[in-house]
């Protein structure tokens, strides 16, 4: 194939292969209010309030004061009428509007409002699925959280969304959370002595059952180290990956998180750092029959996770994190994991906090892999392999639902 020929090829394989989205913050319809969509949510997302900030004259306090519309009323006037959406959240909401037809230029939200208005949730997600491409998402699901434990008393099913069980409160927040443990019937006690690790097990097993979660996860700050003198190393090695390991799941792990240097801005508070990876080495290498699904939150951080990805084979790099996922930094990051991975990483998650966000995410997602993906196969056509449609069928279907699949013990075998 030319190389022209094999851009057209990359890029239209990855837009007809339907992606598994492991990770992201998006529900279920029925988790009722706990799934967000729609435009005011569109527009109050964390990334656009930081950037709220950088160009009005409001602070967080009086915004905060202000009903849900009116806040999106005042984000749109200010980033999208006052200013040209050119950053990469803005133009995610232009992105949106687009795909349904709706003006991106107007003066106000009265046509967009009343568009998603008169949707139902349920015909809502096919559709947004499908002009996103994407079959499957993974939830973020935090069971000591009061706002969604309620929900799992009687659990819908719905097979386009798949459960994902969250650890932070218990592994990083634990003497805030133990007595929400305790009420739930698990005999823990603050500091973790006594039954704790043993009542964590249990707790995890039952979760499990309920949940039945592709995997488990835990966001970790930049200061995150294993093994260390702490509860959270306790509970990580003696409850929660041998519970990995029992069920067959993975524990991923998202390091680099530095909480709420301001916390004026509450979810747009966190930040970056970067962490010491040899963390990471520890574990893949001391739990050798534990899968990790690894991201890392600093650009410095990425090199490293490659490197380590080529010795520890029960390692899996996923996704360009959050303040990675711009197509500056996701181009970078993906070409350096094709280069010392070929197809044996996941490149990517949307992270949607709305449900909508995934049509942009992806989309500016699919851009970017394809250009690298492209040039990966234009080399190997040029160092003497003939590339066929074929190879890069099964490369793309790989990284994009195959590895997870296979990662999580969900692949047919
Ligand atoms: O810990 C996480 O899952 C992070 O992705 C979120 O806390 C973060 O706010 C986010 O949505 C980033 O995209
Ligand atoms: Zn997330």
């Amino acid at each position: 194939m030319t190389p022209a020929e094999i851009r057209s090829t990359v890029s239209s394989v990855l837009d007809s292969t339907p992606v598994l989205d492991i990770h992201t913050h998006t529900f279920a319809p029925w988790f009722g209010a706990l799934g967000l969509w729609g435009i005011d949510e569109l527009l109050t997302y964390h990334y656009l309030e930081a950037e709220l900030f950088r160009s009005r004259d409001v602070t967080p306090e009086a915004y905060w004061s202000l009903g849900k519309r009116e806040q999106a009323d005042l984000i749109w006037e200010t980033l999208f009428v006052r200013n040209a959406p050119i950053s990469e959240a803005t133009r995610g909401v232009v992105a949106v509007l687009k795909a349904f037809n709706l003006p991106a230029d107007a003066e106000n939200l009265n046509e967009a409002r009343a568009f998603f208005s008169a949707r139902r949730i349920d015909e809502h997600v096919d559709a947004v699925f499908a002009l996103a491409g994407v079959s499957q998402v993974v939830m973020t699901n935090d069971p000591l959280d009061p706002a969604e434990a309620p929900c799992w008393q009687q659990p819908g099913n719905d097979p386009r969304f798949l459960a994902a069980l969250r650890l932070d409160r218990i592994l990083n927040r634990f003497d805030a959370h133990w007595e929400v443990l305790q009420a739930q019937g698990y005999a823990v006690e603050r500091g973790g002595g006594g039954r704790t690790v043993s009542e964590i097990r249990r707790f995890l097993s039952d979760w499990v059952g309920r949940m039945r979660p592709r995997y488990m996860a835990v966001s970790l700050p930049d200061t995150f180290l294993f093994p260390e003198d702490s509860l959270r190393s306790r509970l990580l090695a003696e409850a929660v990956l041998p519970s990995c390991r029992e069920n067959g799941i993975p524990m991923a792990l998202m390091i680099g998180v530095r909480y709420q240097v301001n916390p004026r801005v509450r979810l747009a508070g966190d930040a970056v750092g970067r962490a010491d990876l040899r963390s990471v080495e520890n574990l893949c290498r001391d739990f050798p029959d534990n899968r990790f699904l690894v991201t890392v939150l600093s650009r410095e951080n990425q090199h490293e996770l490659c490197v380590y990805a080529r010795k520890f084979a029960n390692l899996m790099p996923f996704g360009c994190w959050w303040f990675l996922n711009n197509p500056s930094i996701v181009s970078e990051i993906t070409r350096e994991r094709i280069e010392m991975l070929g197809a044996s990483f996941i490149p990517q998650h949307s992270d949607a906090r709305i449900l909508e966000q995934v049509i942009y995410k992806w989309r500016f997602s699919r851009r970017v892999i394809a250009a690298a993906l492209s040039d990966a196969y234009v080399l190997l056509e040029s160092d003497g392999r003939t590339v066929t449609r074929e190879a890069i069928r099964r490369d793309v279907e790989r990284m994009m639902r195959a590895n997870f699949e296979k990662w999580t013990g969900c692949a047919a075998s």
